[in-house]
């Protein structure tokens, strides 16, 4: 628990660092905010990136996987992962305009179902191994998705679509 909210401050405050950054950049105040001044925990940060904390307590989450020269991309709905069978992996992935991605599930750890933050797509919940669920992307962006019966417990996941 205490390790836990030691990553999630460090999160917090890498985020908190990003906002200052964009507000400075929005002001206009003359100073041109220095690229390099994290150094090496500066590049670490940007490839672990949380998603704003929608990954932070999702412990199969290691960066982004990038599948962009894919055309489908397969994700495990079930994996091992915070607890249980309650992981989808990879917990994030990075896609081209255009891929489709199937979620399969492993029938491991109940009943799992994908459903996106903002509602664009939903499948059926089911704990049948072998299920799958498709959704092909067609446009640009930052698509955080979940498991309805497991979200708390960290089962999340993003698909970044560029
Ligand atoms: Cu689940």
């Amino acid at each position: 628990m205490h390790g836990d909210s030691l990553s999630r401050r460090a999160f917090v405050g890498s985020a908190a660092t990003a906002t200052l950054t964009a507000l400075a950049g929005c002001s206009g105040g003359g100073t041109t905010p220095s690229q390099g001044s994290g150094g090496e925990g500066s590049s670490d940060a940007a490839s672990k990136r949380d998603f704003g904390g929608w990954l932070g307590a999702t412990t199969n989450y290691d960066g982004v996987v990038d599948e962009t020269d894919a055309s489908e991309v397969e994700v495990t709905v079930g994996s091992r992962a915070n607890g249980g069978a309650y992981g989808f992996s990879p917990a994030a992935v990075r896609v081209s305009a255009g891929t489709t991605v199937v979620w399969t599930w492993t029938g491991k750890g109940n009943a799992h179902d994908v459903v996106a933050a903002d509602d664009s797509f939903a499948s059926e919940r089911t704990s049948e191994g072998g299920h799958t669920f498709s959704r092909t992307f067609e446009e640009a962006g930052t698509f955080k998705y979940f498991c309805t019966p497991h979200r708390a417990m960290g089962m999340k996941g993003v698909v970044v679509v560029e």
